[in-house]
């Protein structure tokens, strides 16, 4: 048995409750069997064992009181994975679904993803099964004034810096900074993704999408293709998948469909990305309410059959496990030539092995989407240096960023004996960082 093999007995034996993080796990094990093999030191220093546990989970009880006086209590998360190369950072979720697995599963995908911004940043995520979905503002702000009284012990500019990630938003980081200020009377960095007016960097908002997009490109390059005149399809329609709409168009192609949890809508001609910003954006509607009537926009419920959509490029943009294999299927039957993944997780590991099979071409989660956390990263360097870059200059960093995960992601892959494999490239590139500074940490 390989040292891979073993150590990801172990996971399985000890997280059976945990399908969403053993499923990052594997696949990551799988990718790193090479690198292992090359390096024994990292077995004789217990890299992996080490690797897959995280250095501190924090669960706690958040209460707050609905508008109607009704006392609520819901469950709240901080995993702390791996600081070895910089200060936990990671998004906080918060949406129904939430529990340790998913938390876990995002933590740990974060620290490869952090590692191949190049910025200095460790791996973490939290979150709470808090549904900000149909709450008014007042019961938004009680939550996050609840959840930040209990996580600002564990967070702050050089220890833990939280973002969002599903349904945390500007609103949310916004109630979630005021609280921090209020406890700690500091004026800090704590969390990214803040307002302008408050030390919020320009580009963060778009970042995560353009940030896809540029990668798309660098994917889309190796093959001698552009993304002019391509017809892509986006799921979701969250912070991530605006903006990633809003770059493609920019650059010639044509979204045709993106969704909610719900539906999809679709047109073969073009969606009108501005209609469903707004909609989206400030009046938070839903995305069945997001088109115009008299458009050759249609609305179908079930958002899952939104892969059955004819199209060159998919973005899935949700959340975990929304391509399985027979969506994949459908893609490859459509004649799809890439997939870039905009949400953690979002293809099962069946729909990859379409992907890798048919040669589509294939962006994993952790290297096409590190754009946010690497402005997320940009966000911290201005507040430590008390400064703001204008947006081109944080545009033109992203750029260079995505580009050069790109890079290291397929020379990893070419060195390791997987050329053309980005997942397992993104793997070994990002964990060789962070395993080198766990190596010269010594046993901590
Ligand atoms: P948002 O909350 O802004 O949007 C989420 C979108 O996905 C909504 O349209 C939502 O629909 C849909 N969605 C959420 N859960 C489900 C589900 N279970 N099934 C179907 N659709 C669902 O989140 P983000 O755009 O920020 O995040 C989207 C994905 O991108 C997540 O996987 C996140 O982890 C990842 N990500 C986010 C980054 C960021 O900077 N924000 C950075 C890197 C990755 P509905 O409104 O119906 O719930
Ligand atoms: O999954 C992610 O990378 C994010 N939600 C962004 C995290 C961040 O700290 O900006």
């Amino acid at each position: 048995m390989t040292y891979c093999q073993k150590v990801l007995e172990s996971v399985v034996r000890r997280n059976p409750h945990e399908p969403e993080f053993l499923q990052a796990v594997t696949e990551v094990l799988n990718s790193l069997e090479a690198v292992t093999s090359a390096h024994p030191e990292y077995e004789k220093m217990g890299i992996l064992e080490r690797f897959i546990e995280p250095e501190r989970q924090i669960i706690f009880r958040v209460p707050w009181m609905d508008d109607g006086g009704n006392v609520h209590v819901n469950r709240g998360f901080r995993v702390q994975f791996n600081s070895a190369i910089g200060p936990y950072k990671g998004g906080l979720r918060f949406h129904p679904s939430v529990y340790i697995g998913i938390m876990k599963f995002l933590a740990f995908e974060q620290i490869l993803k952090n590692s191949l911004t190049g910025l200095a940043i460790g791996g973490g995520k939290g979150g709470s099964d808090f549904d900000p979905k149909g709450k008014s503002d007042n019961e938004v702000m009680r939550f996050c004034q609840s959840f930040m009284t209990e996580l600002y012990r564990h967070v702050g500019g050089d220890m833990d810096v939280p973002a969002g990630d599903i349904g945390v938003g500007a609103r949310e980081i916004g109630f979630l900074y005021g609280q921090y200020k209020r406890i700690r009377n500091v004026y800090e960095g704590a969390l990214t993704g803040k307002g302008i007016t408050y030390g919020g960097s320009l580009g963060r908002t778009e970042a995560t999408g353009y940030g896809l997009v540029y990668f798309l490109e660098e994917m889309l390059n190796s093959r001698s293709q552009v993304i002019r005149g391509k017809k892509v399809t986006i799921s979701g329609s969250g912070n991530v998948a605006i903006y990633a709409a809003k770059k493609i168009a920019q650059l010639g192609g044509t979204v045709v469909a993106m969704s909610d949890s719900n539906g999809y809508i679709s047109d073969p001609g073009g969606l009108d990305i501005d209609t469903i910003q707004f909609g989206k954006e400030i009046e938070r509607k839903r995305i069945s309410q997001c088109y115009l009537p008299e458009s050759g926009t249609r609305y179908a419920e079930n958002c899952n059959d939104i892969w059955s959509v004819k199209c060159d490029i998919a973005l899935p943009s949700a959340t975990e496990n929304e391509i399985d294999a027979k969506s994949a299927e459908m893609l490859v039957s459509n004649g799809c030539i890439a997939v870039a993944e905009g949400a953690n997780m979002p293809c099962t590991p069946e729909a990859i092995k379409i992907f890798m099979e048919n040669d589509v071409l294939f962006g994993p989660a952790k290297a096409a989407n590190a754009g946010g956390v690497a402005t997320s990263a940009l966000e911290m360097q201005q507040n430590s240096m008390r400064t703001s870059w204008t947006f081109e200059e944080v545009d033109a960093r992203l750029k260079v960023i995505m580009k050069n995960i790109y890079t290291k992601s397929s020379e990893a892959a070419k060195k390791y004996g997987c050329e053309g494999n980005l997942l397992a490239g993104a793997d070994i590139a990002g964990f060789l960082k962070v395993a080198d500074a766990m190596v010269a940490q010594g046993v901590v």
